[in-house]
C-alpha cells in the first residue's frame, strides 16, 4: 500500500477545551474536518510518530466507527507501526489510560465527547493522551490548534481495507510505504479487568454482593446510561463480584445514540436511576457517564453523596483497598471548584493538599512526581494515581471496599464523617446554551468587579444572614512540578465566614456557552440541613453580584447539582 498526501484547508475553531475536541457529530462530519484535526495530532507529536504505537478506541457514540477508520488510514501514511484498539472501537476512558501505561506506548486517541449527548443530532469529540496516560496538557493541545490554523495536506492510506476491520479481535498486518503496520483489536475490558483486580480485594466484594449467613446480600442498582460502561459492568459487577444481570444493573447496553438519554450521572439526567433507587429496597444507586470516567453515588432511598464528600470520605478510608495498603498514601488534590472536604482529611492525616484547575490533565504531574494518590472534582470525577483519568468503576468498587469493611450503610457512613469533619455543603447551578456574547458580557463584568476591587469588603444581606466579601480573585495555577502557569481558570469570591461562590465558563460544550456557578459553604455543627435550603441566600448573592439575568435572560438554571 501506499499513502497519499491530500490537500485540505483549515478549519475555525479546532481548539480543544477542557477535555479535547467537542462538537455536533455533523461537524465532524464536514469533508476534511476529522482527517484535518488528526493529522494536527500527528504534526504536534512530530518525530515521535514513526515507528510508534497507539491505543485508539472510545465510548461508542455516533461517528466512531467511521473516525477510527480515518484514524487508522491516516496513522499508517503517518509513519506509525501498531494501533491498539478496542473490539468494535469500545474503550472506556479509564481503560485507555490503563492500556497506554500498561504497554508503555506513545499515547493514545479516545473518541468521545463523554457526559454529552451522542447520536446523529448531539455531539463527538476528539481528546489525545499522552504517555503517562492522562489528557494532554494544554501546551500540546494549544499546539495542535496553532498546526489546524495553517494545515495544507493531510497523509493518507486510500486503499487500506479497514471493513470490519475492528469487529473481531486478532491482528491484521499491513505494509505501508514499504514499513509494517499492524491494527490489533484487543478485548476491551481484559486489562482493565486485571487492574481492578490487582487494586481490590475481588473476594470481599463478592461476599458483599452475594451476602453471607450473617449478612444479606448488599443490593445495589448500577446504570451506564447506555453508555461504554456497560461492557465493564457486565464483566466485573456481574460475572466477577456475582451481581444479578436482572435486578442489580440496568441500561448496560452500549448504544451509538445512548438510547436518546443525556449520558451525565447526576440527579437531573439519571433520573431513571434515583426513582428506581428511591422506590424500592437498593442500598446502594450508582451512574457512570458516557465514557466512563464519571461516578454518581447515591444510598438507600436515594440518599445523595456529594462528589466532594465523596471524595474525602474514600480519602479517609484508603486502608481499607488493598492497593493502598501496599504502594502507601501520598497527597491528596481537588479542582478550585470542587468543596473543601477532603482538605480537612488531608490536614488530619497530615497529607499534602493541591487545588488545581478544572480537568483532570492538571493531576497527572503531581502523580508523575509521585506526590498524588487520591483526587476528585465537583463534576462526579474520583480517581487515584492507578491511571492518569477519573474512574467511574473505579469510584464504585472504592466505595464498596468501604463499606464492606466499615459494615455501614452510606448515610451512616456520611453522617459519621460529618460529625467528624464538619460538613461542606455544596451546590453548583449549571445554565446551559446560554448566548455566547451574554455569557462573555457577564464574566468581563465580574472581571470588572476584581479590577476596582468594589468587591472586598462589601456586605450582602440574605436570608437573614449577612456575608461579608474577604477576598475577591481570578484563580490562577502555578504547577509545582513543572511551574507552568495556567490563568483565568474561574473567579471566587470569599466570605468571612468560609462560604464562597466561584464563576466559570463550561469548556466541554459543543454550541453556545455553559455558565457554571458553584455555592458553598461549610458547617461544623449544623450538619444533618438540607443543601438547597441551606446555600439559597449565597445563591441568591451569587446571583446579584453576577447580574446573570440581567445579561442573560436566564431565570432559571438548567441543572441544579
Ligand atoms: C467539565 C467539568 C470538569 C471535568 C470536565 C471533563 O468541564 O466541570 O470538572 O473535568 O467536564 O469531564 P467544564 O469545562 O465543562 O466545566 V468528562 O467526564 O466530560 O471528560
Ligand atoms: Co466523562
Amino acid at each position: 500500500l501506499t499513502s497519499v498526501e491530500v490537500e485540505t484547508i483549515p478549519f475555525e475553531g479546532q481548539k480543544p477545551g477542557t477535555s479535547g475536541l467537542r462538537k455536533k457529530v455533523k461537524v465532524f462530519m464536514e469533508k476534511h474536518y476529522t482527517e484535518n484535526f488528526i493529522q494536527c495530532i500527528f504534526n504536534t507529536l512530530d518525530d515521535k510518530v514513526k515507528g510508534s504505537t497507539l491505543v485508539v478506541g472510545g465510548d461508542g457514540r455516533y461517528f466512531s466507527k467511521q473516525a477510527i477508520n480515518t484514524i487508522i488510514r491516516i496513522a499508517a501514511a503517518n509513519g506509525v507501526s501498531k494501533l491498539i484498539i478496542g473490539q468494535l472501537g469500545l474503550l472506556s476512558t479509564p481503560a485507555v489510560s490503563s492500556l497506554i501505561r500498561n504497554h508503555k506506548v506513545l499515547g493514545g486517541i479516545v473518541l468521545t465527547a463523554s457526559h454529552n449527548p451522542g447520536g446523529i443530532r448531539h455531539d463527538f469529540g476528539i481528546k489525545y493522551n499522552i504517555e503517562n496516560g492522562g489528557p494532554a496538557p494544554t501546551h500540546f493541545t494549544d499546539d495542535i490548534y496553532e498546526h489546524s490554523k495553517k494545515i495544507k495536506s493531510y497523509k493518507f492510506t486510500p486503499k487500506l481495507e479497514t471493513d470490519r476491520l475492528i469487529d473481531v479481535l486478532g491482528t491484521t498486518s499491513f505494509k505501508v510505504d514499504g514499513n509494517d503496520f499492524v491494527v490489533e483489536v484487543i478485548d476491551s475490558t481484559a486489562d482493565y479487568v486485571r487492574l481492578m483486580k490487582e487494586i481490590f480485594d475481588f473476594k470481599k466484594l463478592r461476599t458483599l454482593i452475594r451476602g453471607t449467613e450473617q449478612r444479606p446480600p448488599f443490593n445495589v442498582l448500577i446504570d451506564s446510561m447506555n453508555g461504554v460502561t456497560g461492557v465493564y459492568v457486565r464483566r466485573i459487577f456481574v460475572e466477577e463480584l456475582g451481581a444479578s444481570p436482572d435486578n442489580n444493573v440496568f441500561r448496560i447496553v452500549p448504544l451509538d445514540n445512548f438510547g436518546e438519554v443525556h449520558p451525565d450521572p447526576n440527579l437531573v439526567y439519571a433520573k431513571d436511576l434515583v426513582d428506581k433507587v428511591k422506590g424500592n429496597s437498593y442500598d446502594m444507586g450508582v451512574a457512570f457517564d458516557g465514557d466512563g470516567d464519571r461516578n454518581m453515588i447515591i444510598g438507600k432511598k436515594a440518599f445523595f453523596v456529594t462528589p466532594s464528600d465523596s471524595l474525602a470520605v474514600i480519602a479517609n478510608n484508603l486502608e481499607c483497598i488493598p492497593y493502598f495498603q501496599k504502594h502507601g498514601v501520598r497527597g491528596f488534590a481537588r479542582s478550585m471548584p470542587t468543596a473543601a472536604a477532603v482538605d480537612r482529611v488531608a490536614e488530619k492525616l497530615n497529607k499534602e493538599m493541591f487545588e488545581v484547575p478544572t480537568g483532570w490533565k492538571f493531576f497527572g504531574n503531581l502523580m508523575d512526581a509521585g506526590r498524588l494518590s487520591l483526587c476528585g472534582e465537583e463534576s462526579f470525577g474520583t480517581g487515584s494515581d492507578h491511571i492518569r483519568e477519573k474512574d467511574g468503576i473505579w469510584a464504585v468498587l472504592a466505595w464498596l471496599s468501604i463499606i464492606e469493611h466499615k459494615n455501614m450503610s452510606i448515610e451512616e457512613i456520611l453522617k459519621e464523617h460529618w460529625s467528624i469533619y464538619g460538613r461542606n455543603y455544596f451546590t453548583r447551578y449549571d445554565y446551559e446554551e446560554v448566548d455566547s456574547d451574554a455569557a462573555d458580557k457577564m464574566m468581563q463584568h465580574l472581571e470588572k468587579l476584581l479590577e476596582t476591587k468594589g468587591l472586598i469588603g462589601k456586605s450582602f444581606y440574605s436570608g437573614g444572614k449577612t456575608y461579608k466579601v474577604t477576598k475577591a480573585d481570578n484563580f490562577s495555577y502555578v504547577d509545582p512540578i513543572d511551574k507552568s502557569v495556567t490563568d483565568n481558570q474561574g473567579i471566587r469570591v470569599l466570605f468571612d465566614d468560609g462560604s464562597r461562590l466561584v464563576y466559570r465558563l463550561s469548556g466541554t460544550g459543543s454550541s453556545g456557552a455553559t455558565i457554571r456557578i458553584y455555592i458553598d459553604s461549610y458547617e461544623k455543627k449544623d450538619v444533618l440541613s438540607d443543601a438547597q435550603e441551606m446555600l439559597k441566600p449565597l445563591v441568591t448573592i451569587g446571583l446579584e453580584i453576577s447580574k446573570l439575568k440581567q445579561f442573560t435572560g436566564c431565570d432559571e438554571p438548567t441543572v441544579i447539582t
